[in-house]
């Protein structure tokens, strides 16, 4: 059985482990934490998520594990059909994780510590989370999905991607709801299907998990 290996309070574990429910497909679940030993094994960069296929390959990187999901298992597609439309998809994806989650990801020692972040921290992570508004407000509908009638990757993609992403906000002051229309409604669509509620659910589990292993790494 294929095996997700890392921990739900991951935005990016909980990327390919939406996908999985979605289509229902059946999986197990590894807790494990990226200073585990052999870690480097499931994944190279030590990174979480990584995942163990049914013959036993390991693949890491939460994008990569998505498309070998949407791959493998093609009922209920979360890509488009078209090239274009597909490639459009991978678009916003890529967007969403180069200019909305990594740079206030870089943020996440000050939310966590509650220490104040540098001045010009700050300024370089609001000079690149401006370039993922304007290609949201570029590129995206909300219509009522993030690419329109079809509930796509791009939707996982995005809404993990933005826990992260609203935590780095937190200290920037950028609000990400006043200058993205349409982000706040098709955000709380999403958060309360069962799915989203479940992972949420999984993810508040792992809390005290979570924050005991980023204090053993101080
Ligand atoms: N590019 C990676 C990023 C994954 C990532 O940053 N995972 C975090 C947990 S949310 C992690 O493993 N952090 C441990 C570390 O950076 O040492 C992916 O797409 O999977």
């Amino acid at each position: 059985m294929l095996t997700l290996h890392g921990f739900s309070y991951s935005n990016y574990y909980n990327m390919p482990k939406h996908a999985l429910l979605y289509k229902g497909v059946a999986f197990e679940e590894d807790l494990v934490y990226p200073s585990a030993k052999d870690y480097n094994q499931l994944s190279p960069a030590l990174k979480v998520p990584s995942l163990t296929t049914d013959d036993g390959q390991h693949l890491s990187e939460a994008s990569v594990l998505c498309e070998y999901i949407e791959e493998t298992y093609s009922d209920k597609p979360l890509l488009p059909t078209t090239p274009i439309a597909r490639s459009k998809n991978r678009q916003l994806m890529r967007m969403t994780e180069l200019y909305l989650e990594l740079p206030n990801r870089r943020l996440l020692p000050f939310s966590f510590s509650n220490q104040p972040a540098p001045d010009a921290l700050i300024a370089e992570v609001v000079a690149v989370v401006d370039r993922g508004i304007n290609s949201l407000n570029a590129l995206a509908t909300f219509d009522p999905f993030v690419l329109g009638e079809e509930f796509t990757m791009a939707d996982i993609y995005l809404f993990y991607a933005l826990s992260v992403a609203n935590m780095g906000c937190a200290i920037t002051g950028v609000d990400l709801n006043a200058r993205i229309p349409g982000l706040e409604s098709w955000h709380a669509r999403f958060a309360a299907d069962p799915i989203s509620q479940k992972v949420a659910a999984d993810m508040e589990a792992n809390r005290a998990g979570f924050f005991g292993y980023i204090q053993g790494l101080r």
